[in-house]
Formats: C-alpha cells, sequence, structure tokens
C-alpha cells in the first residue's frame, strides 16, 4: 500500500509527543517533516520537545523540524480582546511535586541532540507543497498559525493540499474559556483562514477526544510492552491522567484525553471516528469580546463559515 505523506505541525506537548511517536513509527504514513508553533509552551520549548521525541525515534535524519511561528498572527496584538482563561490553574504544587498539563519541557526524555532545519516552518510549507503531485495531508495539531501564514504568502498552496486534519474547537466541551478550545482560541484569525481556505478540513474538536479517553490500566498495558518508546507514551499518559484527576476530572476517573494522538490515528485509519458529519456552517468555540454582552460573548471564539462545508467530528471511539 503506498504510504500516505503527511507534514505534521505541532506544538510538543505530552499529546503532541504521542501523536509524532504514533506518525512516525506506523508503516502505513510517510512524515516528510514537523513544523512546530508557538501554543502550550513557547516556541523554543515547542520545537525542544519535538527534536527530544524525533531523538527517541532515532528519526533525526529522516523527519525534519522546522521552527515555525513564536506568535499569534493578531490576537496577541490586541489583549483587550483576548479573552482571559477562566480555567482552573494549569500547574499546582502537590507535596512537593508539580502537576500540570504540560511541562515545561517533557523531563522524561533527555535534551536533544538534533537540531531543527535553517530553513523555517512557512517557507518550507510553501515550497515542498508547491512541488508536490497534491498528495500531503496536512495534520495541525496546535494553534494554526503557520499554515494560515503560509496560504497568505501563497495562495497557490491550497490547491496542492490533499487535506487538514485539525484538533481544534469543541461543541460541547471546551477547555480554555467557558466558551472556547484552546487551539483555536490562541490564535482565532489563523483559525478562520484556514477553516475558509476551502479545503478540504476535517475537524477532530474535544467533543471526540474527550470520547477517547485513555485509563491508567490501558497506560500500564503500554508500558508493560516495555519498548523506550512504549515506556515514554506510559509515562507521558501517566502524567496527563495526574493533571486531569486534578485540573480536569474525566467521566472514568483514572483516565485522560489523547487529543491530538486521535487525530494521527485518525488519518491511519478513519474508523475511529464516529459521527463525522457534513456541516454547510458552523460556530467554533470566536468573536472574544470583553464588553458587550458580556453573558453570552467573553471568551466566545465564534468564527461563521457560511458557505464552505467542513467535516466535523461529534465523537470519536478512541484509539
Ligand atoms: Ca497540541
Amino acid at each position: 500500500m503506498e504510504k500516505t505523506k503527511v507534514i505534521l505541525d505541532v506544538d510538543t506537548g505530552s499529546d503532541d509527543a504521542i501523536a509524532i511517536m504514533m506518525a512516525v513509527l506506523h508503516p502505513d504514513l510517510d512524515v516528510l517533516g514537523i513544523t512546530t508553533v508557538n501554543g502550550n509552551k513557547p516556541l523554543p520549548n515547542t520545537t525542544e520537545n519535538t527534536l527530544r521525541v524525533i531523538d527517541l525515534l532515532g528519526a533525526g535524519d529522516k523527519v525534519p523540524v522546522y521552527m515555525g511561528c513564536a506568535d499569534p498572527m493578531v490576537a496577541e496584538l490586541t489583549p483587550d480582546r483576548h479573552a482571559e482563561s477562566r480555567q482552573a490553574p494549569q500547574k499546582m504544587e502537590v507535596g512537593g511535586e508539580v502537576v500540570e498539563y504540560h511541562s515545561e519541557y517533557l523531563d522524561m526524555l533527555p535534551p536533544s541532540t538534533t537540531k531543527a532545519q535553517e530553513k523555517r516552518a512557512v517557507p518550507y510549507l510553501i515550497d515542498t507543497l508547491m512541488a508536490s503531485q497534491g498528495d500531503i495531508t496536512l495534520i495541525p495539531v496546535g494553534p494554526l498559525t503557520n499554515i494560515a501564514l503560509a496560504m497568505r504568502a501563497e495562495p497557490r498552496i491550497k490547491e496542492k493540499i490533499k487535506r487538514i486534519v485539525i484538533m481544534g474547537g469543541g461543541h460541547n466541551i471546551t477547555n480554555r474559556t467557558s466558551a472556547a478550545e484552546f487551539n483555536i482560541w490562541k490564535d482565532p484569525e489563523a483559525a478562520q483562514i484556514v477553516l475558509t481556505s476551502g479545503c478540504q478540513v476535517l475537524l477532530v474538536p474535544l467533543d471526540s477526544t474527550h470520547a477517547g479517553d485513555v485509563t491508567l490500566a490501558e497506560s500500564r498495558i503500554i508500558r508493560e510492552m516495555g519498548t523506550p518508546v512504549a515506556v515514554a507514551v506510559a509515562d507521558l499518559l501517566d502524567q496527563r491522567i495526574k493533571a486531569y484527576d486534578m485540573f480536569q476530572p474525566q467521566k472514568i476517573a483514572g483516565s485522560t484525553p489523547p487529543h491530538d494522538a486521535l487525530v494521527v490515528a485518525s488519518v491511519i485509519d478513519p474508523e475511529v471516528l464516529r459521527d463525522v458529519q457534513f456541516r454547510r456552517w458552523m460556530w467554533i468555540s470566536a468573536e472574544e469580546s470583553a464588553t458587550a454582552e458580556r453573558w453570552w460573548t467573553a471568551g466566545y471564539t465564534r468564527i461563521t463559515l457560511p458557505i464552505y462545508r467542513l467535516r466535523w467530528t461529534v465523537t470519536g471511539s478512541g484509539l
């Protein structure tokens, strides 16, 4: 079978790390490159974390890593408009141990020896897509800044992208404000550009990733495989489960949504997603208003897509 050519766009991140491992190791995928972006952590951290994962996989000479954008396109230029997070703290010290969703660095992995490429992510995306046969799938699992900026700089790439599978948005579940998912909240203008690009887009929102919760028992099964990658995945899952139990308890105690890993899994096997629907228009968790109608609009990232049809996943069955 011909491999599916993909480029991952990541803000690594524990779930991004698992997504990268899955994509690079799976025989059905050909990971052409990985681009990094500012997101859960600043760009130097997300890039270093990505390189640590690449080192673990021994893929330093096979999968090049390109540093992308260090800031959202517009959002942080207008801080008054950018709604504050209403979420519980991301980090807490309990009995001398720090519990958080995403640590500064992936501490279970040693500092990287592989270096990021000289070329930056946006020119890499443009050059690679323009030279392609239109057979590359983009998998962005962080804020959409790199992809949107590439589309603005070279609009012809839109015709070259096979499809874009995004971890982002939330319908009934949010994780940043009372109405916004982090990746869309962090760079809503970029999301608007990508979602209205006319490209074939599949959104995998929080509603799906939370339906695919991974439990401590499943983490143990992965750990028992005993390979360095399996142990690293189990370490990452256990760290996430600890944070979710404390800050965002799931329906099943001792479990965590796999977020970005589910998106990669869905590119490998579309059957992991259920209830994939086409919508003529949608609202994604938008217009961030700190003034009028505060009750309803503060923190609400609303993007109206009047003519575009997107595939929108309602639930996911997990990994
Ligand atoms: Ca991510």
